[in-house]
């Protein structure tokens, strides 16, 4: 009880919403080299109290991964917010139910994932996607608003148990029969305390040991308490098991195993990406890369947009690639200036061109970006989405050291 008024007075002093929770705080190595997320939708923006909003998307893990973060081996998949203030409900990775950790993640390889999130506390909340890197940490994905309207009160949980037991209220299930159990090894504790505490203590005890006479310190009596206390632990912890195991026939215990799943197929043709220059202008807050693709389709491409950080920059002269953004989708996340590619012309079958990408936004330090400059390992990376005349997308992965310049070189 005591902890629960701690946490209230707490919870009473400190703001009742964060506007971020870490977002902008990752490295830039990690948040530019490992998982890029795309696609991502939010159902709703606004909820009621019980209501459910499903978060889906993909993601890829970036072949360049950094070395210093380790690698996807074992991964948890769940979500980002100021607490529990949404219930997860149900996450899936590629379809398969992820309430376990995933092992044996491939890099260069893209999933698909879908997490349904049920309102519990009205607010606004920032909802994000999060990829535990077991070693790692969380990689965070890219976030949107949901409000909450409502009750908090009239926030249900119900489950049904496989033996059919129905239980109206998950949340406080068990709980009063938990700190019934707390309380009573609480109270022979204290009592076995009291039991020694009323005697006197440190120095008289100190000196009847001076003067070997321990005998006098444990009495018969005290024998007699300490083995009824054994017998009464004893009978307390087997009765309760046999009444709990009669109550409680069937039980399955947490799952700790873990899940493998296939990656998404893979592309098999695509535009093949050489990154020959990258730069970061320092005053211009631009990031330029000087990059060879070879046309490996039998369609012209166009070059749509280049993601990374949770950022979008998008080439708003290739129709295709405008067309593809949900209207819906977080603007803060689209940088304004987009992406400027210096020739627009579509990449043709077969052809191998040296195009320059350029992202310019203030965006780069206001999401604390810019100190990828600073690394020991100055390196960046995104994908580039693009487009062929049927609206048809192609990703590929572009990695590679960046340099800091102070005047436009590329
Ligand atoms: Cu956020």
């Amino acid at each position: 009880m005591a902890c629960m008024a701690v946490a209230a007075l707490l919870l009473s002093v400190l703001p009742q919403t964060a506007a971020a929770h870490g977002e902008k705080a990752t490295e830039p190595s990690i948040r530019t080299r490992s998982v890029h997320w795309y696609d991502l939708t939010w159902s709703t923006q606004k909820m009621e109290v019980n209501d459910t909003v499903t978060m889906q998307g993909k993601f890829r893990l970036m072949n360049d991964w950094p070395d210093a973060v380790a690698q996807p081996s074992l991964v948890f998949l769940s979500t980002a917010g100021p607490s529990a203030v949404l219930t997860r409900v149900e996450t899936y990775i590629n379809g398969v139910p992820a309430q376990q950790s995933f092992k044996k993640m491939e890099l260069g390889r893209d999933y698909d994932f879908k997490i349904v999130m049920k309102g519990r506390v009205p607010g606004d909340w920032h909802l994000h996607p999060v990829l535990n890197v077991h070693n790692a940490g969380p990689i965070i994905g890219p976030g949107a608003w949901v409000t909450v309207e409502g009750n908090a009160a009239d926030f249900k949980a119900p489950i049904k148990t496989m033996t059919g037991v129905q239980i109206d209220d998950s949340e406080s299930y068990g709980v009063a029969r938990a700190q019934m159990w707390q309380a009573g090894y609480a109270l022979i504790a204290v009592a076995w305390l009291i039991w020694w505490l009323r005697r006197p203590l440190l120095i008289s005890r100190w000196r009847v040991l001076q003067k070997g006479r321990e005998d006098l310190l444990v009495t018969r009596t005290d024998d007699k308490v300490a083995a009824g206390v054994v017998v009464l632990l004893l009978v307390v912890v087997i009765a309760g098991y046999i009444k709990i195991n009669a109550e409680f026939p069937q039980l399955v215990p947490l799952q700790g195993g873990t899940v493998y799943t296939e990656p998404l197929p893979e592309a098999t043709n695509g535009i093949a990406i050489k990154l020959k220059r990258a730069e970061y202008d320092v005053p211009g807050r631009s990031m330029r890369l000087s990059v060879e693709m070879t046309n490996n389709t039998d369609q012209p491409l166009g070059i749509g947009e280049f993601t990374t950080a949770n950022l979008r920059f998008i080439n708003k002269m290739l129709p295709q690639a405008v067309a593809a953004i949900d209207p819906k989708y977080p603007k803060e996340l689209m940088p304004g200036n987009g992406l400027v590619v210096d020739s627009n012309k579509p990449i043709a079958p077969g052809e191998k061109r040296v195009v320059v990408l350029d992202t310019t936004d203030v965006a780069w330090e206001v999401e604390r970006l810019v100190s990828f400059l600073t690394n020991v390992d100055s390196r960046t990376g995104g994908l580039i989405f693009f487009y062929d005349p049927q609206g048809k997308r192609y990703i590929s992965e572009v990695a590679g050291p960046i340099l800091p310049v102070f005047k436009k070189t590329i």
